[in-house]
């Protein structure tokens, strides 16, 4: 990896911002790929949306070995474990599990990530829509439900083995977990502990690996 140029990653400069951005992160930190944060505070500003993501948002990448921008970060993981992860470290390369990889990485993208998004926006400025708090965090719920579900008698989600598709799950369950706008109303209420043992316990492993410990670092 030595003789790679480090990628640029775009996401916001605060210890702790949106969730997106650190799902590449870990990925990053993992298989040791080199790479350097840009500063994106303000996504939407017009040289950001006019020459890396017309959408406006991070994270975003640029991998000057290939020439190639990415937005969108299921599609930079994608990216990121084809090329740089040939061994299959984190990624499967063959059998059942190439689709079930990818699979998790789809649930995750539009089954956990849009509905916990929704459920911190409520919490930050729905106070005058309290329906759409309690539906969000019904979501998160009935999402961590699944997970605990699909987790009976199984350590990971794929082949048995720490993949791509385990790790893209933390950077959400992290605020749901810590953050007081999402942890205060759900963890305890919904009894989160109690009910889904098997999500809990997969989770806390997983936040507790060096590459997710150190893509939280300042
Ligand atoms: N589906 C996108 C979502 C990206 C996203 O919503 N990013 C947030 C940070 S977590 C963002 O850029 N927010 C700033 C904004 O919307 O202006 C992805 O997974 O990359």
């Amino acid at each position: 990896m030595s003789a790679l140029q480090p990628i640029k990653l775009y996401m916001h400069s605060g210890a702790v911002g949106g969730p997106n951005p650190y799902k590449v992160l870990i990925i990053l930190h993992y298989l040791n790929i080199p790479f350097t944060k840009v500063a994106t505070d303000d996504p939407k500003a017009e040289w950001f949306v006019k020459n890396i993501n017309p959408n406006g948002r991070v994270p975003a990448i640029e991998d000057p070995n290939t020439g190639l921008t990415l937005w969108e970060s299921g599609a930079i993981i994608e990216y990121l474990v084809d090329k740089y992860d040939q061994k299959g470290k984190i990624s499967v390369k063959e059998g059942k599990g190439v689709w079930e990889a990818k699979q998790y990485l789809h649930f995750q993208m539009s089954g956990q990530g849009p509905y916990y998004g929704q459920a911190v926006w409520f919490h930050r400025f729905g106070d005058h829509m309290p329906d759409g708090k309690k539906r969000y965090l019904e979501q998160i719920e009935r999402v961590m439900m699944v997970l605990h579900n699909i987790l009976e008698g199984k350590e990971y989600l794929v082949d048995n083995r720490l993949t791509y598709a385990d790790l893209a799950f933390v950077p959400w369950n992290m605020p749901a977990q810590q953050w007081p706008v999402l942890s205060d109303p759900l963890w305890k209420p919904y009894q989160i502990e109690e009910k889904y043992p098997n999500f809990v316990r997969w989770h806390n492993k997983l936040a507790a690996l060096d590459a997710v410990k150190k893509a939280y670092e300042p």
